[in-house]
Order: structure tokens, then sequence, then C-alpha cells
């Protein structure tokens, strides 16, 4: 008997409505009327016995699926990832084995706090979570774009996730964790506060998911064929480097566009232009772990680039948007618990709890235990085993044999599969990083109580900007608190990672300075990283990045023609905005627009050039949208290029001249930076 044919893959199956097919039921009868339900005359009752109206409002009403309960608002995409550095020295995993290996990708980018339907750039930590479709099965590292988590232990999950959700009794906010119940659990457990410092910089407001790096945060193992493990982090690393928003801008684009991030991974992979990490390992030898003053199990501290450098693997490329939003991107599952032979989980507590928690949740969010048979789910290996039954079975496997051990194959039946070939093998030794396997007990690592050493590393690693940045967001979360000893608690806490931070917060709030509070444990001092900092590592480029060009009628065609090609060729891409979008008379000849003023604002560029007439200056001097698109984009830091003509909108909107500000000859070369020196003249940093 053929063992695939029992027990393969769940099949593929693409409904397509085309104009050579007929419309049909869900049962395949052809459907003569989708337009009119059946009456008893035209006037008459809607009949119960209509079974093509009932099939269609029947499946209409069970269409949605519950959201997960974190990371519910996502957007996804395949490709594929391929090995560049093989190390079956480390691992025998397959996808690391040979160099130019490819391995097919599911990757996931989501936030954590709000709905399916809420917005894509509130200040949140964003997930990126990858299913490789190995030739051994399914590895998935569900990570985040911060290398570092709120909490030690699983057991504190739900009670972290609560707190910053929605409020249980108004329903609000969404999607932000600027409210007291967020603030009064931060501040009652210290050891959140190297992720909550990361998670109030700039990395919590990235510029596009292509911009974001990505971690497996947990220490994980490699296990080569020798059965020898090695400790190490993953690290996804864009091509197009590390990109964050400014907060103003953030918040106006949730108006301006809900689907901002979703929106450019579509337009990016639509255009060819396939966004693309490096994947690398941080190695970790057993003697550096054992000499760190803290634990690599504890999920709230980083191992430093400078201490463990990044050893380049292989790079993922994702160059195929979903063909189904919900059939993939909705219903894919992924499970930190899918390892495969090479590669194996730590005593970390926090993974131990999420190795339940994935598979769990998916009974409840798709309904049954064979989700792994929906196409996005299923591994592209063969799988066989004897598990059987439950409901949405979509395999029909034959023959008796449902159980093991069997001697079914002595009377020339099939007997299902065996354990033969490479399997997986769970590393055994458990008394590594000095555990002694002892009774049971509730109880943490020592180490595990120093919780100020690295967010104060990773304050002192960032730029006086970047600084300003973290104290004037903790500031504005702060200001949205009402319980005002909530905020006193989170500023006497955030005395311990630097006496600057709490000062500087309590001043912006304009309250006294609590006293500090009391740490479980002396901070070590660590050297700054500049690892740590996006914009000491920022890429001044115009890959990936979009330019508005602002024009008008009687604008001059030949300057809009060589300001987007000139952008183009850099690799940047160009939507030209103006009043209206019908096409219209420019010197030397007509032009439409991509993009109508009003619906266009600056705020979804990264940088803008005006191309206009002075006659048309003056009647934009008096549109509310011409005056914020200069104005959003001065104060986003943005390069703004114009023209004689244009130079009047800037002097009527006070943008005074910096390096940004240049004339339109110059633009590209601005364009591919911030101006972060601008800042201190737009806004009052905390
Ligand atoms: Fe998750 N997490 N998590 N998480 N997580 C989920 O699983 C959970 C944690 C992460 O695009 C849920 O299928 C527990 C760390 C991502 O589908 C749920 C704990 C990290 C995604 C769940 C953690 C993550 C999830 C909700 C503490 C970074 C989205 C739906 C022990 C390394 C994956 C689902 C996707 C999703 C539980 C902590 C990342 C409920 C119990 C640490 C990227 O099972």
């Amino acid at each position: 008997m053929d063992k695939k044919a029992q027990t393969g893959n769940a099949g593929e199956t693409h409904q397509r409505a085309g104009d050579d097919q007929q419309l049909t039921t869900n049962h395949g009868v052809p459907v003569s009327d989708n337009q009119n339900s059946l009456k008893a005359g035209s006037n008459g009752p809607t009949l119960l016995e209509d079974f093509v109206l009932r099939e269609k409002i029947f499946h209409f009403d069970h269409e949605r699926i519950p959201e997960r309960i974190v990371h519910a608002r996502g957007s996804a995409a395949h490709g594929y990832f391929e090995c560049t550095d093989a190390i079956p020295d480390l691992s025998i995993a397959s996808l690391f084995a040979e160099k130019g290996k490819r391995t097919p990708v599911f990757t996931r980018f989501s936030t954590v706090a709000g709905g399916a339907g809420s917005v894509d750039t509130p200040r949140d930590v964003r997930g990126f979570a990858v299913k490789f479709y190995t030739d051994e099965g399914n590895w998935d590292l569900v990570g985040n774009n911060i290398p570092v988590f709120f909490i030690q232990d699983a057991i504190k999950f739900p009670d972290l996730i609560h707190s910053v959700k929605m409020e249980a009794d108004r329903g609000y906010p969404q999607a932000a964790s600027a409210h007291d119940t967020f603030w009064d659990f931060i501040s009652l457990m210290p050891e959140t506060m190297n992720t909550l410092i990361w998670a109030m910089s700039d990395r919590a407001i990235p510029r596009s998911l292509r911009m974001m790096q990505g971690f497996g945060v947990h220490t994980f193992r490699l296990v080569n064929a020798e059965g020898k493990s090695t400790f190490v982090k993953f690290h996804w690393t864009p091509k197009l480097g590390v990109q964050s928003l400014v907060w103003d801008e953030s918040a106006k684009l949730q108006g301006a566009d809900n689907d901002f991030h979703r929106r450019d991974l579509f337009e990016a992979i639509e255009a060819g232009d396939y966004p693309e990490w490096e994947l690398a390992i941080q190695i970790i030898s057993d003697e550096l772990a054992e000499s760190l003053p803290y634990s690599v199990l504890d999920a709230t501290k980083i191992v430093p680039e400078e201490d463990a450098p990044l050893r380049v693997v292989g790079r993922m490329v994702l160059d195929r948007w979903p063909d189904n939003f919900f059939a993939e991107t909705e219903q894919s599952a992924f499970l930190p618990s899918n390892v495969v032979p090479g590669i194996d989980f730590t005593n970390d507590p926090l993974l131990q709890g999420r190795l339940f928690s994935y598979l769990d949740t998916q009974k409840s969010r798709l309904g049954t235990t064979n989700f792994h048979q929906i196409p996005v789910n299923a591994p592209k290996c063969p799988f066989a085993n004897m598990q059987r039954d439950g409901m949405m079975q979509t395999m029909i496997p034959k023959g008796r044999a449902n159980y093991e051990p069997n001697s079914l194959d002595e009377a020339g039946e099939d007997a299902g599969p065996r354990e033969t070939g490479t399997v997986f093998h769970t590393y055994e030794d458990n008394t590594e990083l000095g555990n002694e396997p002892s009774e049971k007990l509730r109880k943490r690592d020592e180490t595990f109580g120093d919780h100020y050493s690295q967010p104060r590393q990773f304050w002192l690693s960032q730029t006086d900007n970047e600084r300003a940045h973290i104290a004037s967001a903790i500031t504005f979360e702060l200001s949205k608190v009402s319980l005002p000893h909530v905020r006193d608690r989170v500023v006497s806490v955030i005395q311990n990672i630097h006496p600057d931070l709490g000062r500087r917060v309590a001043d912006g709030l304009g309250i006294d300075l609590p006293k500090a509070a009391k740490p479980f444990r002396e901070p070590v001092e660590l050297a700054p990283s500049d690892a740590l900092s996006i914009q000491k590592n920022w890429k001044d480029t115009l890959e990936g990045r979009k330019v508005g060009i602002l024009f008008a009628e009687g604008s001059d065609k030949a300057t809009i023609d060589k300001l987007k090609s000139d952008v183009e060729a850099k690799g940047g891409s160009v939507m030209l905005v103006a009043p209206k979008v019908g096409e219209m008379e420019v010197k030397g000849g007509t032009l439409a627009a991509d993009g109508q003023l009003a619906g266009s604002p600056s705020v979804i560029f990264d940088a803008v050039a005006m191309v206009l007439m002075p006659e048309q200056v003056e009647k934009l001097k008096k549109d509310a949208a011409a005056k914020a698109w200069v104005s959003d984009a001065y104060a986003h830091l943005k390069a703004i290029g114009h023209c004689p003509g244009s130079k009047e909108l800037l002097d009527h909107c006070h943008i005074e001249a910096d390096e940004g500000v240049v004339k339109n000859e110059d633009f590209v070369a601005a364009a591919s930076k911030r101006y972060w020196d601008r800042e201190p003249k737009v806004r009052d940093l905390a």
C-alpha cells in the first residue's frame, strides 16, 4: 500500500470563481440566480426551502474565527531562506546543512496589544514569526523585533497581557500601553524594566516591517551529529537598515493610513522589491555563559554583540504575497514547540511555558486539533503517525494500522510508520549552568534579580536624541495614567535605570521627584554597546523609502520627471501628489497625480519635494492640507526639496532653512536622511 497516499500532506484547494466557471453551492450544485431569494410570489415571503440562500447566509454568519489573544493584527508573506554559511559543525538541522540550500518560509509580522482591525503604527513591540518548512519538519522561530521580553517566567504572561490590553471594564484604549493598568503592573514588576526601555525607544515605532530587526529572544541550543550542544541566539537584520518613525508621525499615520505597514509590505512585494533579512547566530560558549553576571536563560537580558559577535548563516527573502489573507495569514499557527533535529530548547522558564501555550491556543482559535492540515501550517515534507480523526479531518488514512506496535505487516498489510532515519533527540543534559536537578520548587536563579544593569546599559548606549525620545515616550505614556500613585511609582523605579531618566520624566510631567525605589539586587556596570542604538547604525539610503512630490496645474513637468527618475535610480519610489487626481495641464505636457493632497499627507513619505508656480502657492497658502504637508514634513525631521516658486510656501509655514531644507537640485542627496538636529527646534523633548 502507498504510505504517502495514506498519510501525506493535506492538499491545497484553490477555489476560484472565474468567468468560465459555473457558480455553484458548496456542494457543487449549479446556481441559477445569485440575485434573488426564492419567494412565494414577487411580493411574497421568502421560502425556508431556499437552500441556496440559507447556505450562503449560514456560511457568512460563521466567517470569523476568534482572533489571536495577542498579536492579533498581522501581515505575512511567503518566501525562502537560503543558507549562506553551512554550520554542520554546530547543528544537524537540514536547513543549515549546505551553502545555497533553500527552505520555503512563511513569515508573519504583528503588533501585540491591538485587535485584528487595529492600526499598524501604535507604540508597541512587533512580532516576527517565521515558519521554516524544512525537509525534516517545520521549525517555527516565533520572535519579536526587540531582543528581550517583559517577564522572566511564563506564569506572569496572562497578568502582563491583561494589563496592557484594553481595560476590562471600559474596553479602551485599543492598541496602546498608555493607560493605568499597564503602568500599574510595570511599576510593580521591576523585571520588566529592560524591555520597557526598549519598548519606549524608537524600536517600538518602526518605519516599515522591512526595516525591523528580529530576534528569537530566548537562548536556544544547536545540536550537532556528536550530540554536542551550543547555546545560540537568533538575530534577523534587515537589508534596508533599521529605521523608525518619530512619535508624532506614527500617531498621525494612525489616521492617514491604518494599514501603513501592511500596504508597504504588499507594495514592495508586488513591485518585485523583495524584503530581505540576514539570519545570524550569536554563539554563546559555555564559558561565556558561565562568566556573565546574568543568566542566558533569563529572557529579560541580551547578550551584547561585543561579547558574542553575530555570525551570519543565511538570508530570508519574502517574494510572494499570500493568495488569500484569511486562509493563510489568519489561519497560520506558529508554535515555538516546532523544532527540528539539530535545534533544541533551553531551560529558559519563559520559553518552557510557551511550548505549551501555542499548541493549546490553536484549538480555541482554529477549532480543531487538525489545524496542522490547513495548507499554510502543513509541513511540506511527508508526515506519518497514528493520530486519527478529530474535527475537520481532511485526510483519508487507509488501512487498519492506527496503533503501534502492530504486526500487520506479517499478514502482508501496511503496518504504518516506524522510527527510522534522522530523528529528533531531546538534549539530555540537565546540569548545565550549575542547574541541580532537585526537589520541586517555585524559585528563580538569583541572577534573575538584577533588573537594572541592562536597561542602564541600553540608556547609556543611545544618542542624546534617542535618550530624549525615551524620556518623552515615558512622559507621554504617564501623562495618560490617571492614578497619581502609579505615576509616582514608575518614576521612583526608573530612577534605578538612570537618575537622569527619572528626573527628566518627573520634570516632563511636572511632578515632584519621588525617592528612588530600592533595587532587589544592586546593578553592575556594563559597557555601553553601539549595536543597541538605531541612530548610530542609521543607513543613509533611499532604498525602500518613499518620496512625495507635490505639484499642481502649470507645474514644470521636466523638473518633476527628473526628480522622479533620480529618486528611482537610487532605489526609492515616488508618489505624485496634487490638489486633484485627474489628468491636468502642466508645463511641457499633461500629468495625473497618484494621490490627492488631502488624502496623501506627508506622514506617508520619507521625504518630500515641491514643484509649484507662485500663483499655485498663493492658493495653497489657504489650504490647511498643504500647510500641514509642509509643516509635518519639517516637524518629522524629513528632507524638503523646493523650487523658487514653492519656497514661498515654506516661508508662509515658518520653515527655517537647515541642512535638510534644500533646493530640488540637491534633494536626492538630502532625502536619504532624517534631520535629528532639527528636533529641538520643533518640539520640546523631555
Ligand atoms: Fe507569544 N503568544 N507568548 N511571545 N507570540 C502568541 O499564540 C505566549 C512571547 C509571539 O504571528 C499566541 O498563536 C506566552 C515571547 C509572536 O501568529 C499565544 C508567552 C515572544 C506571536 C502566545 C509568550 C512571543 C505570539 C497568540 C509567555 C517573543 C504571534 C496566538 C510564556 C520571543 C505569532 C498564538 C503569529 C502569539 C502565548 C511570550 C512572540 C497566546 C504564554 C517571549 C510573534 O499562544
